[in-house]
């Protein structure tokens, strides 16, 4: 093969007419539309000088010319950047600059706002809004439907997802072509999906869980999915009965419970529900099974690795455990002072390696050494014990990470911001329980002696600076945060204090 992921996943449905992406109202795009539409973005691409290995940083809505955008990538042999629609121009300034992309995709409303930033660094702007409208797909229709897929190997890069850090400086996860193909190939056995399948795919794309899980599977067994462009649960209970399966984080399981129209009918037909990103609650799992005679099943990834375990498709799904290694995957717990492996049942940090195992961060070779061991032994940063059976529980954090709705909230960054602002003498962000999201921000604000900070003017800085979904949802001024003999915050202290501010009693 000479482009291992744009032929398998994409090349291999050249002229099939069957539908891959099923949109609002009963429209269908087929794999053979799709491909076209890939193809002449693809000479957009090179038009403006993109060449093979480059970077294309892409902050678009989720539709079918935003997904078609990255099999463009993969066929002109370019590294695709996907950025949360949320970011703020702040953020989005790092990832072009740290990146280096030649290219930048964005909203038609986001492009002024870029447009310093492009000149700065001598990137070009191309714009692609939520309708497929825009720079992009005008320039698109003039082109050919067909383009010469560029070879690439295994182990070139095909993207970089930006992933925050307990230093509060992002780091972009370098994605081999090999390490998107095996995971998304291990997960389509592991799981049974086939060309009869039809997906409710209701996440973004910006991340591993939409793009790399529920897209790439999709991809590798011909099926197709209802292409949704946020999760909406009345649009969910409209095409589950023409659906088969369907992927999401533990908020969309808790939402489509809320809801009475949710019902063992509604879901009869389904063969699979899976959920991860995020711990779903025993209760939840009880309560989905309880409410639809369906058993989700939870599985255990990262931005880093991809997929690590997953529950058996036929087996025991063990509610409150991410499940077994899948194949070609190593997982050891080790003591996070001595790296040595720890017996049976003890807890400890969860490392893990195989092909699925990213190849470093982005020019960040101190960053990459401290978590990716020369062995090939990635440090998750997630804390985790392997039962008798061998399921894998994940039991706590060894990171300071909130995951609020799915979503990676790293405290430092927001620290960073409310450490900056007048009256402000220090700050501590924490997770606490939220019933919709899991978990939620709260920040903890000491004031400088004498002052009274003005928490409005500090919203709207945080507000400036940092996407919506980091925003803490309340600010508390406190007089001192509690230490310990190091000196050191003690979030586990103010975790209890305050975990139950957005949870009935
Ligand atoms: C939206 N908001 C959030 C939020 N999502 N705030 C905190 N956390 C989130 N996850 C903001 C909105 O901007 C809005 O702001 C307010 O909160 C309430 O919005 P909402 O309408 O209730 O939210 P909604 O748009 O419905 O989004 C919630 C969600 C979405 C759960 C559907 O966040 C989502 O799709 N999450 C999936 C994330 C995901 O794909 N993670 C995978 C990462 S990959 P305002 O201003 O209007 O109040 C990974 C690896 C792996 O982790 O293992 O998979
Ligand atoms: P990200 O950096 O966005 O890829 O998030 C990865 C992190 O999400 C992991 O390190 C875990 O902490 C968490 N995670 C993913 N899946 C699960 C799960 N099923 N249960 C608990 N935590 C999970």
């Amino acid at each position: 093969m000479h482009n291992p992921l744009y032929d398998s996943l994409f090349g291999v449905h050249a002229g099939k007419s069957t539908p891959f992406l099923r949109l609002a109202e009963g429209e269908v795009i087929t794999h053979e539309a799709f491909l076209a539409m890939a193809a002449r973005i693809a000479h957009v691409l090179v038009q403006h000088g993109v060449s093979p290995g480059d970077r294309v940083a892409v902050q678009v809505a989720k539709s079918p010319q935003a997904l078609a955008l990255y099999a463009a990538c993969a066929q002109a042999g370019v590294v695709f950047i996907p950025l949360n629609t949320a970011y703020t121009v702040e953020e989005l300034s790092y990832f072009v600059e740290n990146s280096g992309a030649s290219l930048i995709v964005c909203d038609q409303r986001s492009a002024a706002d870029l447009t310093p930033l492009s000149e700065t660094v001598g990137a070009r702007i191309e714009t692609l809004n939520a309708d497929g409208s825009g720079q992009l797909m005008a320039a698109a229709q003039a082109m050919p439907s067909e383009f010469e897929t560029v070879a690439r190997r295994g182990d070139d890069l095909a993207a970089f997802l930006y992933t925050s850090g307990t230093t509060g400086r992002s780091k972009g996860a370098m994605l081999t072509q090999d390490n998107l193909l095996s995971n998304c190939k291990t997960l389509t056995q592991a799981w049974r999906f086939t060309e009869t399948d039809v997906l409710l795919h209701a996440l973004p794309i910006f991340h591993t869980h939409g793009l790399f899980v529920a897209t790439n599977i999709i991809l590798a067994c011909g099926g197709s999915m209802f292409f949704m462009p946020k999760f909406d649960v009345d649009e969910i209970i409209r095409y589950l009965p023409d659906a088969t399966s369907m992927m999401g984080v533990p908020t969309f399981y808790t939402r489509l419970l809320g809801d009475a129209r949710f019902t063992a009918d509604l879901t009869r037909h389904m063969r699979l529900f899976v959920s991860g990103s995020a711990p779903l609650l025993a209760e939840t799992h009880n309560q989905f099974e309880a409410r639809t005679g369906h058993r989700i099943l939870e599985r255990y990834g990262m931005t880093e690795t991809n997929m690590n375990t997953s529950n058996p498709y036929d087996g025991a799904r063990k509610a409150g455990t991410v499940g077994l290694p899948l194949p070609d995957v190593e997982l050891k717990i080790t003591d996070a002072s001595t790296g040595e492996m720890l017996p049976q049942g003890e807890v400890g940090q969860i490392e893990v390696r195989g092909p699925n195992v990213f190849k470093g961060y982005w020019q960040m070779p101190e960053k990459t050494a401290a978590e990716l061991r020369e062995d090939g032994f990635f440090i998750t940063g997630d804390l985790g014990l392997v039962d008798e059976d061998g399921y894998v529980h994940i039991v706590g954090r060894n990171k300071d990470l909130i995951i609020s709705g799915g979503y990676n909230i790293y405290p430092k960054e927001i620290e960073l911001v409310l450490d900056e602002q007048p009256g402000v003498l220090e700050s501590a962000v924490i997770g606490v329980p939220h019933a919709d999201f899991g978990e939620t921000v709260l920040g903890l604000i000491v004031p400088s002696k004498d002052q009274t900070p003005d928490l409005e003017q500090i919203k709207a800085a945080t507000k400036a600076s940092l996407a919506r979904f980091k925003h803490p949802r309340e600010l508390i001024v406190v007089d001192e945060l509690p230490r310990n003999t190091m000196g050191k915050v003690q979030k586990n202290v103010l975790r209890e204090a305050y975990k139950g501010l957005f949870v009935p009693a």
